[in-house]
């Protein structure tokens, strides 16, 4: 992409709205736009970012054998009055009516209307363990906007939905979730935390939050010490998370908290998932029942699992940023590596950029070609702000084949051959090539 052409409008000033960090970069960086409280476009660069995560996030799903479906945004009011919570969810529900005068609702979440797919299609125990999976937007009128996409009201979720015979084999479905997501986050290129939870208005007796630890969290949360040295080594497993204690605010409590206080940590949370295992709540309350092995009929027993997709774009930021801008994680950010040309007067300089850029191209990376008519010193504050991980800088050098390699996240400078710089980029994206062959989404 050559920056020249695309529809990117940044800003010089931070913007006197924005509180937090995310917020701010967002929209110097034009991610976003504000429409009204708390509901906003996505701009090309944000939406670039926003497509990877999902893309991500949809991946590990398929590979627990989740289905993907998309249901309706909009929810007749019948549904939640079967399920008893249309009273109960109060002001968050954006209420409508149609010109039947039917009541209908902007879905804050959708466990009745899943629950409603699965009473007409599953009737047998045959048919389970079963999983469904959506990723859409929901609506819920939240007291508080604020921070930008953190805490919008609309916002982009995948919600996923299990159906099983047992109590146990629910149980273990829920766990199975929860190793997956450790490994969606990891993926994404993010440290999250799962910890003991409330399961509020979605009901039910297990929960897990999943928060990314920032200073501008919205939540406290709390964890033994020895979990630091298993975050401070990568990866958690789900044995890690049973062993060590880990607890939501509202589930810590210090008289009978187990871990010393000497072992006692708390920190700063901003919560990019949630888990619930509620059994029978809406199975029965809705009359999802289906034949068993003996012949009797019974209620499946549920989970809902939760990922806060647009959420994720403002908290990596606020986990991976400096004075400069953001700083994205590879695997999501907007473009692989930007292409900074110095003296772009000079013809000769010019071609180089020029054929590098098809070159780069043609290897199935994302450029951001920085082509505009405008100083060095503009260029690279745009790249850093922008946060695209890998830089090219293309000066007199470069007619003589020398490239300036820059890592956004370092700092660090090298100057490469051609050669070098490509094994380097196919060293740093190796997945690039099946990319492309199967036809790139995100050029
Ligand atoms: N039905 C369940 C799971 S599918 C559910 O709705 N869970 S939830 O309420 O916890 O939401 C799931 C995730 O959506 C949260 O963990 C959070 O990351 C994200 N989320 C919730 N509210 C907002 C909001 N107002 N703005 C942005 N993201 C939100």
């Amino acid at each position: 992409m050559k920056l020249s052409m695309y529809f990117i409008p940044t800003l010089r000033e931070d913007p006197a709205e924005a509180q937090i960090i995310s917020h701010r970069l967002m929209l110097r960086s034009g991610m976003i736009n504000q429409t009204c409280n708390g509901i906003y476009s996505w701009l090309p660069l944000g939406f670039r970012v926003l497509s990877k995560i999902e893309r991500i996030i949809a991946e590990e799903q398929d590979t627990i054998g989740a289905h993907r479906i998309l249901m309706p945004t909009v929810q007749p009011a019948k549904l939640w009055q079967e399920s008893g919570r249309y009273d109960d969810y109060g002001k968050e529900m954006l209420r409508i009516k149609d010109r039947h005068d039917r009541e209908m609702l902007y879905g804050p979440t959708h466990e009745e209307v899943v629950t409603d797919l699965a009473r007409q299609f599953i009737k047998s125990y045959k048919q389970l363990p079963v999983m469904f999976y959506q990723i859409h937007w929901k609506f819920r009128d939240e007291i508080r906007p604020r921070f930008g996409v953190m805490r919008g009201r609309e916002f982009l979720m995948k919600d996923g939905y299990s159906f099983d015979v047992t109590r146990e084999a629910a149980v273990e479905t829920y766990k199975n979730v929860m190793s997956s997501y450790l490994r969606t986050f990891a993926r994404i290129g993010l440290r999250a935390i799962p910890v003991r939870a409330d399961a509020g208005a979605i009901g039910g007796d297990l929960s897990h939050e999943f928060h990314v630890i920032a200073q501008t969290g919205e939540s406290e949360i709390f964890y033994d010490s020895d979990y630091d040295k298993i975050l401070l080594n990568g990866e958690i497993t789900f044995a890690d998370i049973n062993e060590l204690y880990t607890a939501a605010d509202e589930k810590h409590d210090t008289e009978t908290c187990p871990v010393p206080k000497e072992r006692l940590r708390s920190a700063r949370g901003i919560e990019v998932g949630h888990v619930f295992y509620f059994g029978k709540k809406y199975s029965a309350s809705m009359g999802l029942f289906v034949i068993g092995k003996d012949g009797n009929a019974f209620y499946p027993e549920m989970g809902s699992y939760g990922i806060g997709v647009s959420r994720l774009v403002a908290a990596t930021i606020e986990a991976n940023h400096d004075e400069n801008g953001i700083i994205w994680p590879d695997a999501i950010a907007p473009f692989h590596v930007g292409l900074i040309t110095i003296k772009r007067q000079n013809t000769s300089i010019q071609n180089v950029v020029e054929s590098l850029y098809g070159t780069l191209l043609n290897m199935g990376l994302e450029v951001l070609y920085d082509d505009r008519d405008e100083s060095a010193g503009i260029k690279f504050a745009d790249m850093d702000l922008i946060g695209v991980p890998y830089q090219v800088i293309c000066g007199l050098k470069s007619i003589d084949g020398i490239f300036e390699w820059k890592e956004r996240k370092t700092g660090k400078r090298l100057y490469f051959s051609q050669d070098e710089l490509l094994n380097k980029l196919a060293d740093v994206f190796p997945v690039v090539k099946i990319d492309s062959l199967r036809g790139n989404l995100y050029k």
